[in-house]
């Protein structure tokens, strides 16, 4: 018999529809859910839908049969409410190995006989995993936002537990389906993927998200797009969506799945919404033309139906896609792909990607008093203040002695995920101990970033952690970092660095792109000569890295550059902006960085800059000292220059570019009515000296001396100008009779996420 990848490369494969639906039909009764065996169960059974498996086996066997007769090539096992989580509201949490067998055991039988009787038929039974009644990514009490009343360790077991029963009973593919929250299908796929394992077999896995409502997002708060990045590690055979919204409010989110994923797609839409007595409207004509549209515009390889659809339903479906051809699976470049709520896609060409450092303990006294007085909400405000500064992923280490690390990861990252704006972004695990990294990865819905792994404790643990990333279904941080210690010299960084990367990508098939090194950034002008090499070592393993080492990335802590000069931030920021000036051109495409601190390259006086170059590059002998030296002045400088505030005297013009390039939004009110009051029109104001500094802004940003932070501060100051401007420019256009719509409207637009797409939104701001 053909295989189904071979089936699904000629002809679009039909899934069956609702099985909730028919059995309603039955008009079943207690008695009937109860059958001999339960008749003295304490529990009420009259719903359990699934206890039929065991209860009355011949109506379930009947609803395969007639889907079958339909048309449906998969038949899904009567199994969505089959785990322990959910058969505990009846008291039969006992039961589910026992269910789920019989569930697959009938389904499998019916399958097998129809092909028997319909010989050159291929038909496939699909055991169903469902999404259980109960959320990790969501609290359950509004007041608690960290609490939960399920973990990704009970989940685990649950679906462990399901999947073993279907197997037993003879599934073709496993089917974690109606995911409203991506952690709960991420326990399931960790489970799924190692009972697999277990027993040295494999099937083919698909996953159905759901769509709840107008927004686009799962219950849970994802993008499909950011969905689909979390779950892309499952090694997934097809993804789709199903239920919720009927077939025509699917349609825009299907399409962003099936442009993003490179594997099989597919549907099954409910029969619309139900109406207001619980019945669902759409006929079969009308669902089979809409999914028959969705076919013809080659957004799907298997299509069904969900709640509400009947045999009737598949019938339609199935004639009307019987002639066109499957959805072609497109390819797509394996990038780096995160995501939180939202997704992130990390290119060769992209940008510098700045993560937030505040967010830890070890590296903040500030955060460190927050999370051990208990102040949450404060710790919170330090997350979403990275974010607003321009943070792309955040940070996060609790490595503190007094502190249960385990405990206190989970509890925040629990904060987090309660928090959209906060969790829209990638979460970067950050601690020296595996055990605080798993329990953060078991609260994370999104695809995060383990920091770190490294070959310190040998290649044994090394690979052990690094097949747990890939199941977690996070990228990793790879330290340069091993048996002998930690990397210092340009030779030790990039041969341990190599080392690892083959172990990664030859032996155990970790995704190159998923692989971050960090060669260690150490602190220099220390005053002991040994560390005078360290960051041209760094600058130059970043392009060596970069160079022999296809797909991965170059990370590092930059505040740890510049210990030394611990208490005096103006050098401290000096040094890292010319350091990662220069570390950005060699390679350097990722840092953790204090988001919302970086100085402007240009503006570093030159005098100044050469000596933090001396030490960079190791120049003269005297680098150090010099530096020292030119500290004390240039801190009391910087202080003078904030204080002494001279550029407030040069002509409006000036300040008001000097305002937007520093992003300093204190005076830029006042400085914008001045200059209106200068030029004949307001809108002078904004086409002259604001463009003028975002220009500069433009040019700074793209020769590499300005990050992504600073200009999203220059941004909210262009922002705050304009809208002091806006009203008198509206009143102008009155007076002259020349409104905004007479000039015509200009449509912009960027591809979601791309680098243009932040230029298209700060010209949105102007
Ligand atoms: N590589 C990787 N991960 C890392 C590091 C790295 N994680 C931790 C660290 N290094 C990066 N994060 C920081 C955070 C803060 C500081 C330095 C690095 C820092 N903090 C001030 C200090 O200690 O002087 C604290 C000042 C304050 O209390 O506010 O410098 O290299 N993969």
């Amino acid at each position: 018999m053909k295989t189904i990848k071979e089936i699904l490369a000629e002809r679009i494969l039909i899934m069956d529809g609702a099985m909730g639906t028919m059995v309603q039909a039955y008009l079943l009764e207690e008695s009937d859910f109860r059958g001999e065996r339960f008749l003295d169960h304490s529990f009420d059974l009259k719903g359990n839908n699934d206890i039929l498996n065991l209860t009355k086996p011949e109506i379930v066997a009947d609803i395969h049969q007639a889907y079958l007769e339909a048309g449906a090539d998969i038949i899904e096992t009567n199994t969505f409410n089959a785990n322990k989580i959910s058969q505990k509201d009846y008291g039969m949490e006992d039961l589910v190995y026992a269910i789920n067998l019989e569930a697959a055991r009938i389904a499998r039988n019916t399958v097998d006989k129809f092909i028997k009787e319909h010989p050159g038929n291929t038909r496939f039974v699909a055991g169903a995993l469902g999404p259980t009644n109960r959320t990790a990514s969501l609290s359950p009490n509004i007041n608690n936002p960290g609490e939960r009343n399920i973990t990704f360790d009970d989940l685990v077991s649950a679906y462990s537990e399901q999947t073993r029963g279907l197997l037993d009973g003879g599934v073709d593919i496993l089917l974690i389906e109606t995911v409203f929250d991506t952690l709960n299908c991420k326990a399931a796929l960790f489970a799924v993927r190692q009972i697999l394992d277990e027993r040295c077999e494999d099937i083919p896995l698909m996953v159905s998200g759901t769509i709840t409502d107008a927004s686009g997002r799962t219950l849970s708060g994802q993008t499909v797009e950011a969905f689909w990045h979390s779950i892309r590690h499952g090694d997934l055979f097809a993804v789709g969506l199903n239920c919720a919204l009927g077939a025509e409010q699917i349609r825009p989110h299907l399409d962003a799945l099936s442009s993003a994923a490179d594997i099989f797609t597919f549907v099954y839409p409910n029969a619309g919404l139900p109406n207001e007595l619980g019945e669902y409207d759409e006929n079969p004509e009308k669902m089979a033309s809409e999914i028959k549209e969705f076919a013809e515009s080659g957004l799907v390889n298997l299509v069904g139906g969900c709640c509400g659809t009947t045999p009737d339903h598949i019938r339609a479906i199935a004639d009307a896609v019987e002639k066109l051809s499957p959805r072609k699976v497109p390819k797509i470049e394996s990038y780096t792909r995160l995501s939180g709520l939202e997704p992130i896609t990390i290119r060769p060409d992209s940008n510098f990607v700045n993560v937030g450092e505040r967010t830890n303990v070890a590296g903040s006294a500030k955060f460190r008093r927050l999370i051990s007085d208990g102040n949450y909400e404060e710790a919170l405000n330090v997350a979403r203040n990275q974010i607003e500064n321009g943070a792309q992923i955040i940070d996060i280490n609790m490595d503190e002695g007094l502190l249960d690390s385990e405990a206190a990861m989970e509890f925040f990252l629990r904060l987090v995920a309660t928090e959209p704006d906060i969790s829209k972004v990638p979460v970067m695990v950050d601690s020296s101990k595996w055990s605080v990294i798993e329990a953060g990865l078991k609260n994370l819905q999104g695809k995060g970033v383990v920091n770190s792994i490294s070959l310190k404790e040998g290649e044994e643990e090394f690979i052990r952690q690094a097949k747990l990333v890939c199941r977690y279904g996070a990228a990793v941080i790879v330290m340069a970092f091993d048996e002998e210690g930690q990397a210092d010299s340009y030779e030790r960084k990039v041969q341990i660095c190599s080392r690892a990367y083959s172990i990664l990508t030859d032996e155990i098939g970790f995704p190159p792109e998923d692989i971050i090194f960090d060669p260690n950034i150490f602190a220099v002008a220390t005053g002991i000569p040994e560390h005078n090499e360290y960051a041209q070592a760094y600058i130059e393993a970043a392009r060596t890295i970069k160079e022999t080492l296809p797909g991965v990335h170059v990370s590092g802590g930059v505040s740890n550059l510049s210990f030394s000069f611990r208490g005096n931030n103006s050098i401290r920021e000096a040094m890292h902006s010319c350091f990662l000036y220069h570390a950005v051109q060699s390679g350097m495409d990722m840092g953790i960085v204090n988001a919302g601190q970086l100085t402007v390259y240009d503006d570093i006086d030159p005098e100044f800059r050469e000596r933090i170059e001396d030490v960079l590059f190791n120049r003269r002998e005297d680098a150090t000292e010099r530096l020292v030296e030119a500290a004390e002045s240039y801190r009391s400088e910087r202080k003078k220059k904030e204080k002494d505030q001279a550029w407030r005297t040069l002509p409006v013009e000036e300040r008001l570019e000097f305002a937007l390039v520093e992003g300093i939004a204190d005076y830029v009110v006042d400085d914008a009515e001045e200059a209106r009051e200068k030029f004949d029109r307001s809108i002078e104001v904004i086409e002259g000296p604001l463009m003028e500094g975002m220009n500069k802004v433009g040019d700074l940003f793209g020769s590499g001396k300005m990050f992504l932070p600073q200009v999203v501060k220059s941004a909210r100051v262009m922002k705050k100008a304009v809208a002091h401007l806006v009203p008198f420019i509206e009143v102008e256009q009155e007076q002259t009779g020349v409104s905004a719509s007479s000039k015509g409207k200009i449509v912009l637009a960027t591809v979601k996420g791309d680098v243009h797409d932040i230029g298209k939104n700060i010209v949105g701001v102007v």
